[in-house]
């Protein structure tokens, strides 16, 4: 038996929030609840526009070049314009992983039923396991509790 430690990542996406990181609510919120486990260290964030290229942009160094175990983005997933954060990452997954999708999705719904407004996506790139929040503090607060049970086994299998 030996200590899990992973290593993680967030990402913030959003126009407002890269104009002004200190307007950054879910990034900070994310960061929080994930280090509250002591499994987990943050390697790594930042808070972009809602901007396909600069999200693969940083998506991608962060799975090829820091070889994280898990990158977690929130915002971006929404029906605004400007939301592309599922677009952009979709074709970055070497594999989709619908059942984490579906977990967050259900849980979430019984919750509110504006979790029906995320369009969010979760796959494997490389060996780094990508999950898309809503953009937040209460959406990401609930979308990681529907997960946490299961993350670090998921993680191991992404190995
Ligand atoms: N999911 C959960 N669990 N809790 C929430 O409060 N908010 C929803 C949804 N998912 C919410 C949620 C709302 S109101 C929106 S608009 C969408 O996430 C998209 O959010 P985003 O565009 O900030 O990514
Ligand atoms: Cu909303």
């Amino acid at each position: 038996v030996g200590v899990l430690t992973t290593y993680n990542a967030t990402l913030s996406v959003s126009d407002t929030a890269s104009q002004d990181p200190a307007a950054d609510t879910s990034g900070p919120s994310l960061c929080r609840l994930v280090e509250a486990e002591p499994r987990y260290i943050v390697e790594v964030t930042a808070c972009i526009p809602d901007d396909h290229k600069a999200i693969q942009k940083t998506v991608t160094a962060w799975c090829d070049d820091l070889d994280l175990h898990l990158v977690l983005t929130t915002g971006g997933t929404g029906f605004g314009v400007r939301d592309c954060t599922p677009e952009a990452v979709l074709p970055l997954l070497d594999r989709q992983t619908p059942g984490i999708s579906h977990l967050i999705f259900a849980k979430s719904i019984q919750i509110t039923p504006f979790a029906a407004l995320s369009r969010a996506v979760s796959g494997i790139r490389g060996q780094t396991l990508i999950l898309t929040f809503p953009g937040s503090p209460k959406a990401v607060k609930e979308n990681f509790e529907a997960v946490a049970k299961m993350l670090p086994h998921a993680i191991d299998l992404a190995r």
